[in-house]
């Protein structure tokens, strides 16, 4: 991994958050994310995928290998289920120093309306064996990473694949997946940061001994030190608030104009943990804060909407501020907890607000 202590960004990272978008903030209006507003990532290319030729298979260490096509997996029985699906890089170009890859900010999230069929009994057809450890699941993309060419393929423990919520999803919001977002299937993975979600997903095998992948063991790690640190997986999403910054914004600064008066503000809070149990809101850059008011979630593993009323609105410069506690108890810091790969990096979100006494 490459570090940069510049505050510009390099070429490189342009050129990756010039094709991988995020989701505009002002779109966490929405409790399911217009499709075109969810965010993107993408390591390598986008296949162009034939799905009359298309198939799924499920192998390795099992009594019956299946192969399916897509109408076979779409006549199995269907589940639509909004899930909020984060990057674990959100956050990281605010690091320091910062690992160059994807400059996410804070846009990297949105919620769906996934429909696709469950994982668990495709797997029990296949018949998994006794001494299964873990499942392999393997994209149609192919890139070079870390120096290592490779297919995409993430490990997942075989408990996990198992959980009843795993799904097969072949649609987002109604209509089937779009090439960006793994036509024409995906794993989706409730909880669980975004890499997890295999995308174009051609094959899925079990294995009677632990996945050993680039994307589980070098990549997707909690380290402290590059070199000489095994580090942890990264998993499920860190609990997170965001709000969608209030009144209109400066061109350039992204800097907020405010009217006097009162302001609601809103926004989204979730983790992959634990239900959201409390929001807060400061807009004094984190001195005081004040309770927001709760909405129910969207889904079990779709964000939950909150509002805060800011009632006296006065002249000034304000920084805004959310953050968020879940029932397991986890909140976020103040400031960014840096790790080699900038992975989770849930500090508090920060609007810089104007106030003028008249803006007409
Ligand atoms: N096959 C494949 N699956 C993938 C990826 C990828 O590059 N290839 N990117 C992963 C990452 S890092 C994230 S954050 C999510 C993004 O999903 P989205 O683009 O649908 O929002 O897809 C994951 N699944
Ligand atoms: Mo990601």
């Amino acid at each position: 991994m490459a570090f940069s202590d510049e505050q510009s960004i390099s070429r490189e990272e342009l050129a990756l958050a010039a094709r991988n978008h995020g989701m505009p903030l002002e779109a966490l209006r929405y409790d399911i994310t217009p499709t075109g507003l969810h965010y993107l990532l993408i390591h390598y290319d986008i296949p162009v995928v034939d799905s009359a030729a298309w198939r799924l298979e499920l192998d390795g260490s099992v009594e019956r290998p299946l192969l399916l096509s897509l109408d076979e997996l779409m006549a199995r029985p269907a589940v639509t289920q909004p899930v909020t699906m984060e990057c674990a890089g959100n956050g990281r170009a605010r690091l320091s120093p910062r690992p160059i890859s994807q400059p996410w900010l804070l846009e990297a999230v949105g919620t769906g309306q996934w429909t696709g069929t469950p994982l668990a009994p495709l797997l029990e057809e296949a018949g998994v064996g006794g001494d299964a450890i873990d499942v392999a699941f393997t994209g149609l993309d192919r890139g070079v990473e870390g120096g290592v060419e490779q297919d995409y393929v993430r490990g997942l423990a075989v408990d996990e694949a198992r959980r009843p919520d795993v799904l097969l999803a072949y649609a987002l919001n109604g209509q089937p997946l779009p090439p960006q977002h793994g036509y024409p299937l995906r794993l989706l993975l409730p909880g669980w940061y975004g890499m997890a979600q295999v995308k174009w997903l051609r094959r899925i095998t079990v294995l009677d001994e632990p996945f050993t992948g680039y994307q589980n063991v070098k990549a997707y790690r909690y380290r402290r030190t590059p070199d000489d640190d095994e580090g942890t997986p990264v998993t499920r999403m860190a609990c997170r608030a965001l709000m969608a910054p209030p009144g209109i914004p400066d061109f350039l600064s992204r800097r907020r104009h405010l009217n006097v008066g009162p302001c609601t503000i809103v926004g989204k809070a979730w983790s992959g943990w634990a239900p959201i149990e409390r929001v807060e809101v400061s807009v004094d850059g984190g001195r005081n804060w004040q309770a927001a008011d709760l909405d129910q979630a969207v889904g079990p593993a779709a964000w939950r909407p909150w509002t805060y009323s800011w009632s006296s609105v006065e002249p000034g410069d304000y920084e805004v501020c959310c953050r968020a506690r879940d029932a397991a108890g986890s909140v976020q810091p103040d400031a960014p907890d840096w790790n080699v790969g900038g992975y989770a990096v849930n500090a508090v979100q920060r609007v810089a607000v104007t106030v003028a006494a008249d803006h007409s």
